[in-house]
């Protein structure tokens, strides 16, 4: 069933009302958005709107619209196209529904969204009320919008903004591996009957024994077994996977750095151990997801790009549109996953692709874009590698000055990574730069680009967002190890390598969000093609996914 809106770019209204220091009920937009001439009655709002009013709520609308003189000014430039967003799949999971639900979205009246970078929106700003009052729908010839703020909740767990501790001395790396091992190690110590590393070597050759350790190398031997020496607080004892045997196949999913234990038999001069079996900290299979009470929806999203001459706009603004849609009414959180700007110096040559070089004049841009999304969803954004913030990881969320840049949702800044809770499912966020390092590493058909959930699947088996130390991606030396999986998310949600791709993994939804950035010289030339434009819809109280597709 296709049910045609009356598009009147809800975006560029809510543009005309930033611009004029007001915030909106989404509500109030939809409204204007459906009447014959949307200008003259935000004239119309706005000449009544008492004076003290911040945000332009529905009841405003209604009331400029119940008075029918109709001859307040008519502005021009209210041209509609009707766009079409088409639903993918781009999973055949039989894991995950994938509704097909075709979308009509997409108004985009003009290519260039102004690239205006004041954030001149006045009293508007601080937000704290943005379209949070209840809404009131009688009558309404558009949308049942189901924004009852008392309904919503957000909870943030692990946010370690502000807890960073670590004075990148050796200590700390010793600290944060210790971490890793104690915490990643209890997952594991109930399941085998364990020895500390030295302790192995005094026992007689020939003995049964296990042991629970970093992994610290791992070798391939002249006549291609495989050798895996694990590190442990006391020491480090060699370990030898035979090529024939049926864990050979794991050798080569093993990151340096994950924790896991093995079991064996000991040569006979105690030296080493052949592996009978590997065990990783993983989801247990008896994981159960939680679900929303209610009929809810989350759009996951990531890697925006604001400043690239890449950054699709038009996409961006069909994705703002539909937002204020009916079809979009149950859609009342946005998780941001990373990259909300393009950076400076982020890579070699990368300056050749901007569009604005300054930094803040692109946090100032991103948050006008920001502004097109209806005011009463949440928000919530952890930093990427292009943001502003410490590349190193974990990267604590945004500081003071652009947080003050980016306030008009009133939005969840937290760090890279972060679990979130909404309406009891939690959602693991991460930006995902050592996805690229799993895809390097592991074999074609357990990780790659085409299937970047399926990379996500091993950070879930090895319960740690980026196990290898000092390749692609940077470890902050923390007290503690922040980049622990330490509660199985019911959504696992990451971004960075442009590529969308959903599925589950021991019912463990794992989403890569694609971006908004078509692509650009460096991925041409390594032949990476970003899925962008599209926006993967969650229902909270099902786990099933919908995509839409804004480019
Ligand atoms: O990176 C998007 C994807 O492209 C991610 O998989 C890394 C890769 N990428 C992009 N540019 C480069 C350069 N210059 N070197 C190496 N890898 C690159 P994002 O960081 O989100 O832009
Ligand atoms: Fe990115
Ligand atoms: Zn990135």
């Amino acid at each position: 069933m296709r049910r045609v809106v009356p598009l009147e770019a809800p975006a560029r209204i809510v543009s005309e009302l930033t611009s004029r220091g007001y915030n909106a009920e989404r509500e109030a937009v939809t409204r204007l958005a459906a009447v014959e001439d949307p200008a003259a009655a935000l004239e119309r709002v706005l000449e009544e709107i008492p004076d003290d009013a911040l945000v332009v709520r529905t009841d405003h609308v209604e009331a400029a619209l119940s008075t029918t003189d109709g001859d307040a000014p008519s502005r021009s430039g209210s041209g509609s196209v009707a766009g079409d967003a088409s639903t993918t799949d781009p999973d055949a999971s039989a894991d995950v529904a994938t509704g097909i639900d075709p979308a009509a979205a997409g108004d985009s009246p003009s290519a260039e969204s102004p690239p205006s970078v004041s954030t001149g929106t006045g009293a508007g700003t601080g937000a704290e009320s943005v379209g949070r009052s209840p809404v009131e729908t009688e009558g309404s010839p558009s949308a049942n919008r189901s924004s009852d703020p008392a309904q919503r909740s957000l909870e943030i767990v692990g946010d370690m903004t502000g807890q960073s501790t670590g004075t990148g001395e050796y200590d700390d790396f010793v600290s944060v591996f210790r971490d890793r091992l104690d915490r990643l190690g209890a997952k594991l110590r109930g399941r085998v009957n364990h020895r500390p590393a030295t302790a192995i070597q005094g026992m007689a050759g020939g003995s049964e024994v296990a042991m629970v350790g970093l992994v610290n190398d791992i070798r391939s031997t002249a006549s291609g077994h495989w050798l895996i020496e694990l590190e442990d607080a006391t020491g480090t004892f060699p370990w030898l996977v035979m090529k024939d045997r049926e864990y050979a196949d794991l050798v080569e999913e093993l990151l340096c750095d994950e924790v896991l234990a093995m079991e064996g038999t000991l040569a006979d001069d105690s030296g080493i151990a052949f592996v009978d079996s590997m065990h990783f900290p993983d989801v247990p299979r008896t994981h159960e997801p939680s679900t929303a009470e209610r009929h809810v929806q989350a759009a996951l999203i990531s890697d925006v790009h604001v400043g690239s001459q890449e950054f699709m706009a038009d996409a961006w603004n069909a994705f703002a549109d539909w937002l204020h849609t009916p079809e979009a009414q149950h859609v009342e959180y946005l998780l941001l996953a990373g990259d909300m700007v393009e950076g400076v110096g982020v890579y070699p040559d990368q300056d050749e692709e901007l569009d604005i070089v300054d930094i803040y004049e692109q946090y100032e841009a991103f948050s006008e874009h920001l502004k097109k999304i209806p005011g009463d969803i949440e928000v919530v954004m952890i930093p990427g590698n292009h943001d502003a913030v410490r590349l190193a990881e974990p990267q604590p969320g945004f500081d003071e000055e652009l947080r003050e840049i980016m306030s008009a949702h009133d939005p969840q800044i937290v760090s890279n990574p972060s679990m979130v809770t909404l309406e009891g499912v939690s959602v693991l966020m991460y930006h995902g730069v050592s996805l690229d390092e799993v895809i390097a590493e592991l074999p074609e058909e357990k990780a790659s680009y085409d299937d970047p959930h399926k990379a996500m699947y091993h950070l879930l088996k090895k319960r740690h967002v980026a196990p290898q130390f000092g390749g692609h991606t940077r470890l902050a030396p923390e007290e503690k190890d922040y980049l622990i999986i330490d509660e199985v998310p019911d959504i696992f949600h990451t971004g960075h390598v442009h590529k969308l791709g959903f599925g589950k993994y021991h019912d463990v939804l794992a989403i890569n969000s694609g971006c908004w950035q078509a692509q650009t010289d460096f991925q041409k030339s390594v032949n990476i093609d970003p899925d962008a434009g599209f926006a993967p819809i969650v229902d909270l109280d099902t786990l099933d996914v919908t995509v839409r597709k804004f480019s």
